[in-house]
């Protein structure tokens, strides 16, 4: 009922709503729609109430809510169940908890802050309140496990593309980080339930930092991590960019679900790579070698090429890359 309330207000913001109106519209009594009225307060809503004219929303708060975020989102699937907590230890592990009760694809797990929002093989990522992207996204893909790794560069791409209708430039880093000017605002954690060849199910785990400030990042991180709202020396809409993100995901995830390719998402990865041409160090478990970054191949391996000549494709799994001067 809460959230019918909600949309006669959105519909009808630039003029009072009696409390008569709305009751005699929604079927409940006066009492109760005072109820919901001061329970979306709390929640950060600015609704004038008048005793004589009744209610007027003034303004909505800045949350990744079904409410918030249902209105610009024009997705088939991705999103149409969105899970929202005001705090969580890590959207992954919410996601992966509700994707084996048989939750549906697509369904998404978004919090305004983690309290221990995970990176890849058990690192930290820090997630502040109302700051920050942290979401993830249930898929049941039909396919073999050796399958999802893919599913990190369809990630990439579709935070690339939705960067740039914000005319923000970014890099990927392969596998799973987002970079601009070499720091990182974006990392990507794909977790996988399956068997030897089938996939239960995959959670896509995404940050994106919008609107940390430098002093929302840990000492340790500060040199090497960005936010939108510092490279673009703005304020990020986080609702518009979820709702982008969504859309841009579902439309190249259709292409992995329905024709097994992400031939558009490499071409995106591909053009805006990081490290293509460039001399890298490749981190597997405790061992660094030294390489050329030559390509991704249609699979989305990386293609490299070592001192002795000889070529390999990498998977991304746990890899982890580094140029050789600076950070990326
Ligand atoms: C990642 O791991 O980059 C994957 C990050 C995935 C985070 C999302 S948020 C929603 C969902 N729920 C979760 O619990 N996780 C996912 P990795 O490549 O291992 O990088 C981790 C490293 O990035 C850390 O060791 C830090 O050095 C750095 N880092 C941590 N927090 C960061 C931040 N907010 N911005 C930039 N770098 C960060």
């Amino acid at each position: 009922m809460k959230d019918k309330i909600l949309r006669l207000l959105k519909e009808n913001n630039d003029h009072f709503l009696s409390g008569q109106g709305i009751s005699d519209n929604l079927g409940v009594s006066r009492t109760a729609i005072w109820k919901y009225i001061n329970s979306l307060k709390e929640e950060g809503y600015v609704i004038n109430s008048s005793s004589k004219k009744g209610y007027q929303l003034i303004s909505c708060p800045d949350l990744l809510t079904a409410d918030e975020i249902g209105d610009k989102l024009h997705t088939k699937f991705i999103g149409k169940e969105i899970v929202h907590f005001q705090s969580i230890d890590s959207t992954n592990n919410k996601a992966k908890e509700l994707a084996a009760k048989n939750t549906s694809q697509g369904t998404v797990v978004i919090a305004e802050e983690q309290t221990l929002g995970r990176g890849r093989l058990g690192r930290n990522w820090t997630s502040p309140k109302y700051k920050g992207i942290w979401l993830s996204i249930i898929l049941k893909p039909d396919t073999n496990p050796m399958k999802v790794p893919k599913i990190t560069q369809i990630g990439a791409a579709a935070v690339i593309e939705s960067l740039k209708s914000l005319k923000i430039d970014a890099e990927v880093k392969w596998p799973n980080d987002i970079v601009i000017k070499g720091k990182k605002v974006c990392g990507i954690l794909t977790e996988m339930s399956g068997e030897l060849n089938r996939v239960n199910y995959v959670v896509m785990g995404l940050g994106i930092n919008a609107n940390l400030q430098k002093n929302d990042f840990p000492e340790n991180i500060i040199d090497k991590a960005t936010s939108l709202s510092i490279e673009s020396n703005s304020n990020i809409d986080r609702k518009t960019l979820v709702s982008t993100l969504l859309f841009k995901f579902e439309e190249l995830y259709e292409e992995f679900d329905k024709e097994g390719i992400i031939k558009t998402s490499v071409d995106i990865c591909r053009k805006n790579s990081a490290i293509i041409g460039k001399d890298i160090k490749i981190i597997n478990r405790e061992q660094e070698t030294f390489a050329k970054a030559l390509d991704i191949d249609d699979n989305g391996e990386l293609i490299v090429q070592y001192k002795d000549g000889s070529i390999e494709k990498l998977i991304s799994g746990e890899i982890s890359i580094r140029a050789l001067n600076g950070y990326i």
